[in-house]
Protein backbone atom coordinates (compact mmCIF):
# COMPACT_ATOMS: atom_id res chain seq x y z
CA UNK A 1 0.00 0.00 0.00
CA UNK A 2 2.61 2.65 1.14
CA UNK A 3 4.55 1.26 -2.01
CA UNK A 4 1.67 2.11 -4.25
CA UNK A 5 0.72 5.52 -2.96
CA UNK A 6 4.45 6.53 -3.30
CA UNK A 7 4.48 5.03 -6.82
CA UNK A 8 1.40 7.24 -7.16
CA UNK A 9 2.85 10.42 -5.82
CA UNK A 10 6.32 9.98 -7.80
CA UNK A 11 3.72 9.75 -11.31
CA UNK A 12 1.78 13.16 -10.29
CA UNK A 13 5.26 14.63 -9.39
CA UNK A 14 7.50 13.39 -12.36
CA UNK A 15 4.97 14.66 -14.94
CA UNK A 16 4.76 18.53 -13.84
CA UNK A 17 6.85 20.31 -16.17
CA UNK A 18 7.68 18.11 -19.20
CA UNK A 19 4.05 18.46 -20.66
CA UNK A 20 4.10 16.73 -24.01
CA UNK A 21 1.40 17.90 -26.68
CA UNK A 22 1.48 20.94 -25.80
CA UNK A 23 3.62 22.34 -28.72
CA UNK A 24 5.55 25.57 -29.33
CA UNK A 25 7.02 25.04 -32.14
CA UNK A 26 6.53 24.19 -35.68
CA UNK A 27 8.26 21.05 -35.56
CA UNK A 28 6.55 19.96 -32.46
CA UNK A 29 2.85 21.45 -33.87
CA UNK A 30 3.67 18.72 -36.79
CA UNK A 31 4.87 15.90 -34.49
CA UNK A 32 1.76 16.61 -32.88
CA UNK A 33 -0.89 16.57 -35.63
CA UNK A 34 1.15 12.97 -36.69
CA UNK A 35 -0.12 12.09 -33.29
CA UNK A 36 -3.21 12.69 -33.35
CA UNK A 37 -3.90 11.74 -36.98
CA UNK A 38 -2.64 8.16 -36.11
CA UNK A 39 -4.52 8.22 -32.89
CA UNK A 40 -7.56 9.54 -35.11
CA UNK A 41 -7.22 6.39 -37.54
CA UNK A 42 -7.05 3.82 -34.98
CA UNK A 43 -9.99 5.11 -33.19
CA UNK A 44 -12.03 4.94 -36.72
CA UNK A 45 -10.64 1.40 -37.41
CA UNK A 46 -11.65 0.36 -33.67
CA UNK A 47 -15.22 1.72 -33.70
CA UNK A 48 -15.94 0.44 -37.43
CA UNK A 49 -14.48 -3.63 -35.74
CA UNK A 50 -16.79 -2.79 -32.19
CA UNK A 51 -19.49 -1.95 -34.36
CA UNK A 52 -19.50 -4.65 -36.74
CA UNK A 53 -18.64 -7.40 -33.91
CA UNK A 54 -21.35 -6.06 -31.77
CA UNK A 55 -24.14 -5.94 -35.01
CA UNK A 56 -22.62 -9.34 -36.14
CA UNK A 57 -23.24 -10.87 -32.17
CA UNK A 58 -26.75 -9.59 -32.51
CA UNK A 59 -27.68 -10.17 -36.00
CA UNK A 60 -26.23 -14.10 -35.58
CA UNK A 61 -27.10 -14.65 -31.89
CA UNK A 62 -29.65 -18.09 -31.57
CA UNK A 63 -33.68 -17.70 -31.47
CA UNK A 64 -36.66 -19.87 -31.48
CA UNK A 65 -36.28 -19.85 -35.26
CA UNK A 66 -32.79 -20.54 -36.77
CA UNK A 67 -31.81 -22.38 -33.31
CA UNK A 68 -31.06 -25.59 -35.97
CA UNK A 69 -30.58 -24.11 -39.30
CA UNK A 70 -26.79 -24.48 -40.37
CA UNK A 71 -25.88 -21.86 -42.33
CA UNK A 72 -25.04 -21.63 -46.04
CA UNK A 73 -21.41 -22.10 -46.69
CA UNK A 74 -19.71 -19.13 -48.38
CA UNK A 75 -16.74 -19.72 -50.77
CA UNK A 76 -14.97 -16.21 -50.92
CA UNK A 77 -16.89 -13.10 -50.95
CA UNK A 78 -14.84 -10.36 -53.94
CA UNK A 79 -16.49 -7.75 -52.58
CA UNK A 80 -15.88 -8.15 -48.96
CA UNK A 81 -12.31 -9.28 -49.52
CA UNK A 82 -11.89 -6.11 -51.85
CA UNK A 83 -13.06 -4.00 -49.21
CA UNK A 84 -11.14 -5.24 -46.54
CA UNK A 85 -8.06 -5.31 -48.35
CA UNK A 86 -8.36 -2.21 -49.96
CA UNK A 87 -9.32 0.03 -47.00
CA UNK A 88 -6.78 -0.52 -44.56
CA UNK A 89 -4.00 0.09 -47.89
CA UNK A 90 -5.70 3.51 -47.97
CA UNK A 91 -5.64 4.19 -44.26
CA UNK A 92 -1.79 3.50 -44.59
CA UNK A 93 -1.21 5.83 -47.02
CA UNK A 94 -3.15 8.36 -45.26
CA UNK A 95 -1.21 7.82 -42.24
CA UNK A 96 2.17 7.83 -44.77
CA UNK A 97 2.34 10.52 -46.81
CA UNK A 98 1.88 13.06 -43.73
CA UNK A 99 4.46 10.77 -41.70
CA UNK A 100 6.96 10.65 -44.76
CA UNK A 101 6.39 14.61 -45.52
CA UNK A 102 6.74 15.92 -41.84
CA UNK A 103 9.66 13.46 -40.94
CA UNK A 104 12.13 14.67 -43.94
CA UNK A 105 11.11 18.36 -43.57
CA UNK A 106 12.11 17.97 -40.01
CA UNK A 107 15.42 16.74 -40.48
CA UNK A 108 15.77 18.53 -44.18
CA UNK A 109 18.76 20.68 -42.79
CA UNK A 110 19.70 21.41 -46.55
CA UNK A 111 16.40 23.65 -46.93
CA UNK A 112 17.75 26.13 -44.29
CA UNK A 113 17.96 29.99 -45.33
CA UNK A 114 20.76 32.17 -44.78
CA UNK A 115 19.87 33.61 -41.28
CA UNK A 116 19.36 30.41 -39.68
CA UNK A 117 20.68 29.92 -36.27
CA UNK A 118 23.15 27.18 -36.11
CA UNK A 119 23.74 25.48 -32.45
CA UNK A 120 26.21 23.23 -31.20
CA UNK A 121 24.65 20.95 -28.97
CA UNK A 122 27.25 18.57 -27.08
CA UNK A 123 26.49 16.08 -24.57
CA UNK A 124 28.62 14.16 -22.04
CA UNK A 125 28.33 12.57 -18.65
CA UNK A 126 26.72 14.67 -16.98
CA UNK A 127 25.91 17.92 -18.72
CA UNK A 128 25.02 19.91 -21.94
CA UNK A 129 27.29 22.29 -23.94
CA UNK A 130 25.05 25.07 -26.04
CA UNK A 131 27.88 26.81 -28.69
CA UNK A 132 26.84 29.18 -30.51
CA UNK A 133 28.51 30.67 -33.88
CA UNK A 134 30.36 33.36 -31.92
CA UNK A 135 31.96 31.16 -29.34
CA UNK A 136 29.55 31.67 -26.54
CA UNK A 137 29.01 28.72 -24.34
CA UNK A 138 26.04 27.70 -22.01
CA UNK A 139 25.05 24.65 -19.97
CA UNK A 140 21.71 25.30 -18.22
CA UNK A 141 20.26 27.37 -20.50
CA UNK A 142 19.66 26.93 -24.34
CA UNK A 143 18.04 30.31 -25.37
CA UNK A 144 17.06 30.70 -29.02
CA UNK A 145 15.26 33.63 -30.46
CA UNK A 146 11.62 33.32 -31.21
CA UNK A 147 10.10 32.89 -34.94
CA UNK A 148 13.75 32.18 -36.43
CA UNK A 149 14.35 28.62 -37.72
CA UNK A 150 17.33 26.90 -35.50
CA UNK A 151 19.11 23.83 -36.68
CA UNK A 152 21.04 22.10 -33.22
CA UNK A 153 23.68 20.01 -34.43
CA UNK A 154 24.01 17.41 -31.88
CA UNK A 155 26.97 15.22 -31.00
CA UNK A 156 27.93 13.17 -27.42
CA UNK A 157 31.35 13.11 -26.08
CA UNK A 158 31.40 9.76 -24.36
CA UNK A 159 28.09 7.40 -24.60
CA UNK A 160 24.33 7.52 -25.95
CA UNK A 161 22.14 10.63 -24.73
CA UNK A 162 18.77 11.97 -26.02
CA UNK A 163 17.99 15.44 -26.54
CA UNK A 164 14.36 16.33 -25.02
CA UNK A 165 12.49 19.14 -24.62
CA UNK A 166 8.56 18.11 -25.74
CA UNK A 167 7.27 21.54 -26.10
CA UNK A 168 9.57 21.97 -28.85
CA UNK A 169 9.96 19.02 -30.53
CA UNK A 170 10.27 14.90 -29.65
CA UNK A 171 13.46 13.40 -28.69
CA UNK A 172 16.51 12.87 -30.58
CA UNK A 173 19.61 10.35 -29.85
CA UNK A 174 22.58 11.86 -29.35
CA UNK A 175 25.57 9.84 -30.26
CA UNK A 176 29.10 9.88 -29.82
CA UNK A 177 31.21 9.78 -33.13
CA UNK A 178 28.24 10.96 -35.39
CA UNK A 179 26.09 14.65 -36.08
CA UNK A 180 22.35 14.37 -35.42
CA UNK A 181 20.65 17.36 -36.75
CA UNK A 182 17.37 18.51 -36.28
CA UNK A 183 15.55 22.08 -37.26
CA UNK A 184 12.78 23.99 -34.91
CA UNK A 185 11.15 27.02 -35.10
CA UNK A 186 10.01 28.44 -31.67
CA UNK A 187 6.62 30.45 -32.55
CA UNK A 188 6.16 31.23 -28.70
CA UNK A 189 8.11 33.09 -26.17
CA UNK A 190 8.71 31.35 -22.70
CA UNK A 191 10.78 28.98 -20.53
CA UNK A 192 11.12 25.17 -21.30
CA UNK A 193 12.07 22.61 -19.61
CA UNK A 194 14.60 19.87 -21.40
CA UNK A 195 16.56 16.83 -20.47
CA UNK A 196 17.70 13.86 -21.50
CA UNK A 197 15.67 11.51 -22.03
CA UNK A 198 17.97 8.36 -22.31
CA UNK A 199 19.58 6.79 -19.27
CA UNK A 200 23.09 7.60 -19.05
CA UNK A 201 24.42 7.07 -15.96
CA UNK A 202 24.28 7.77 -12.09
CA UNK A 203 23.71 11.46 -12.59
CA UNK A 204 21.75 11.38 -15.59
CA UNK A 205 19.21 14.02 -13.87
CA UNK A 206 21.70 16.68 -13.46
CA UNK A 207 21.03 16.44 -17.78
CA UNK A 208 18.18 18.56 -16.91
CA UNK A 209 18.40 22.15 -18.49
CA UNK A 210 15.79 24.95 -19.87
CA UNK A 211 15.38 26.64 -22.97
CA UNK A 212 14.13 30.32 -22.98
CA UNK A 213 12.36 30.87 -26.05
CA UNK A 214 13.13 35.25 -26.40
CA UNK A 215 12.38 38.19 -28.78
CA UNK A 216 15.22 38.79 -31.35
CA UNK A 217 16.40 41.92 -29.71
CA UNK A 218 16.71 40.03 -26.38
CA UNK A 219 18.58 37.19 -28.15
CA UNK A 220 21.28 39.21 -29.51
CA UNK A 221 21.50 41.08 -26.56
CA UNK A 222 22.55 38.03 -24.70
CA UNK A 223 24.77 36.75 -27.15
CA UNK A 224 26.46 39.49 -27.39
CA UNK A 225 27.00 39.97 -23.49
CU1 LIG B 1 22.43 11.85 -20.74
Amino acid sequence: MKKLAMMAVLLILSGCNLRVLDPKSQTASDQAFLIYLSFGIMMFVVLVVTILFIGFIWKYRETEKNRYDIPKHEEGNRTLEIIWTVLPIILLIGLAIPTVMITYDVSDIGATSDDTLHVNVVAEQYQWTFGYENGKETHKNLVLPVDQEVVLHLTSKDVIHSFWVPKLGGKIDVLPGEENQMKITPNEEGTYQGKCAEYCGTLHTDMRFETEVVDQEEFQQWLEE
